[in-house]
């Protein structure tokens, strides 16, 4: 019942609107660094003022597309508000993007406004005269004549919601591009609602007085729920960083005394090493996404902090995270239980549901869920129903799932299966390893061999013992045939700018 919802639904009216007109307009909404405070009436006020100049002065109407593109700010967060509120559709993306690939998001979701950073203004400049789509652009944090913000002041700070219906789209979201080409889902406003009643109010369960703070950005799901939406669904404040690794994250959670922590594995790797700082502060929740979380780095936390990591697959096609567990219910090495509201299972090539403890597709279903924009992708995302993630898995006795790894990183070896992420586990075990990768290499013999890319913690020498020594050390944690017979050592590894370690450029290199 909790997810059924009216059909005339605005999604920024119940996160945003509702707690002002509920007397929690004085409560703080967002702190960002420099010293900016906005309560929840002054972030209202903000996206009014930005959806009026959105309808009255570009023209936007119901339906149109916005392209954001800031770092985390507190300006970013009203703009995506004035969007939704205009009944537009917000297409934020990743701040490091060039000229070539807002060009593809701009022709392909169709994106008729912007609104940008004054400080990314470049990029899109150069990508404008190839999109003639795009007919309107406004730059904030500008201080001009021009700028959003002189506009803002010429306008109220109050807006009628417009009338969305529930299933009217809000979101186009981009995903990060792990196989490659990045695609474009579709959430509509009750996906936003339905996936703040899951993963928040199952496992997170923040309160009011919960202080937000991590990395992705909101342009990435995984920030945008974690960082904006779900705070929202109780009233508490997040903290909006424009840069946000490890030393950022690690003064910021010290300087606004947050609570809650959303990042991804190797975040939490290199936090770690000086994670007993963090036993001073107030964290006490820490939400690990993106990519498989080694078992490592969940007992390498808890030991330092003190806390449990709370592990969640989520996707872009799924807006958020599905599979999880809060830390009463964690299992090292599991992901998790399937949140209230989804269903899971592990299925085999022919799509029947695998017995317990085998490896299989995962497939996923419940109150959100893929539609891609281009049709042809969809039917291989969705089958019957069920989502089908790409992630091999497999699912215990008592409903917990276990990732094993992508379904393109399964690595078959003189017919064995090796999961690429469990050799990288072993790696990182080892006291020189800073980072790696694991891939399979075409082999006339076995078919594929295991192969480890290395990048080695400051100090430590690159040599032929030091490969030996690596590959040994995995022999002896794993079972043998699943050690990498082949060692390279890089200064780095290619990641997507949400920070997932794209194996694929790796193979394309071999
Ligand atoms: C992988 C994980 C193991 C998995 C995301 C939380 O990552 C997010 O979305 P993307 O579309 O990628 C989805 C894929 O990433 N993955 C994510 N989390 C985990 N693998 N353990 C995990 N905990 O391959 C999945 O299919 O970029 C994560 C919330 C929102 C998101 N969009």
């Amino acid at each position: 019942p909790e997810l059924q919802f009216p059909e005339r639904l605005n999604c920024a009216t119940e996160l945003l609107d509702r707690h002002v007109a509920d007397g929690r307009g004085d409560r703080v909404v967002i702190r960002a660094p420099g010293g900016l405070v906005w309560t929840y009436a002054q972030l209202q006020d903000q996206a009014n003022r930005i959806a009026q100049v959105l309808v009255q002065d570009m023209g936007l109407v119901s339906g149109n597309r916005v392209l954001l593109r800031a770092p985390n700010n507190p300006m970013l967060a009203a703009c995506w508000f004035g969007v939704i509120k205009a009944g537009g559709i917000a297409v934020a993306t990743m701040p490091l993007l060039r000229a070539k690939e807002l060009k593809a998001i701009i022709d392909k979701g169709q994106v008729t406004h912007a609104l940008c950073d004054a400080a990314l203004a470049e990029e899109l400049a150069l990508a404008r005269p190839e999109v003639p789509v795009l007919r309107a652009v406004r730059h904030f944090n500008d201080a001009g004549p021009d700028g959003l913000e002189a506009a803002m002041a010429r306008h109220s700070g109050r807006f009628d919601n417009v009338d969305t219906a529930a299933d009217d789209c809000c979101i186009f979201a981009f995903t990060s591009g792990t196989t490659g080409v990045p695609k474009a889902t579709m959430h509509f406003h009750r996906d936003v609602m339905a996936t703040c009643a899951c993963f928040p109010r199952h496992i997170l369960r923040p309160q009011p007085d919960d202080v937000f703070i991590g990395s992705p950005p909101l342009a990435f799901t995984f920030g945008l729920g974690g960082l904006l939406l779900f705070p929202m669904t109780v009233g508490a404040s997040t903290v909006l960083l424009d840069k946000a690794g490890p030393p950022q994250l690690l003064d910021g959670i010290k300087e606004f005394g947050a609570t809650t922590l959303f990042t991804a594995p190797t975040s939490y790797r290199t936090l770690a090493a000086r994670g007993t700082e963090l036993r001073k502060t107030p964290l006490r929740q820490c939400v690990s996404a993106g990519e498989a979380l080694p078992a490592t780095t969940r007992a390498q936390w808890k030991e330092v902090t003190g806390i449990e990591l709370i592990d969640g697959i989520g996707a872009t096609e799924l807006l958020h995270i599905f599979i999880s567990a809060d830390e009463a219910h964690s299992r090292p090495g599991a992901t998790g239980r399937a949140i209230p509201g989804y269903r899971a299972k592990v299925i085999d090539e022919s799509g029947r549901e695998c017995p317990p403890g085998t490896v299989g597709k995962l497939a996923v279903q419940g109150p959100t869920g893929c539609r891609y924009l281009d049709d042809a992708r969809q039917a291989g995302y969705v089958k019957d129903g069920w989502n089908l993630t790409g992630d091999a898995y497999l699912m215990d006795a008592d409903g917990y799932f276990v990732y094993q790894a992508r379904t393109d990183d399964m690595i078959i070896s003189a017919g064995y299966n090796i999961a690429s992420p469990e050799v990288e586990e072993a790696l990182m075990a080892h006291p020189a390893v800073a980072e790696c990768a694991v891939i399979g290499v075409p082999d006339e013999e076995r078919g594929q061999i295991v192969k480890a890319y290395v990048v080695l913690r400051p100090g430590q020498a690159e040599s032929a013992a030091m490969a030996q020594a690596l590959q040994d050390h995995v022999k002896q944690s794993i079972a043998p045939y699943k050690y990498p017979r082949a060692v390279e050592f890089r200064p780095s590894l290619p990641r997507t700018q949400t920070g997932k370690l794209q194996r694929f450029k790796l193979k394309d290199t071999e």
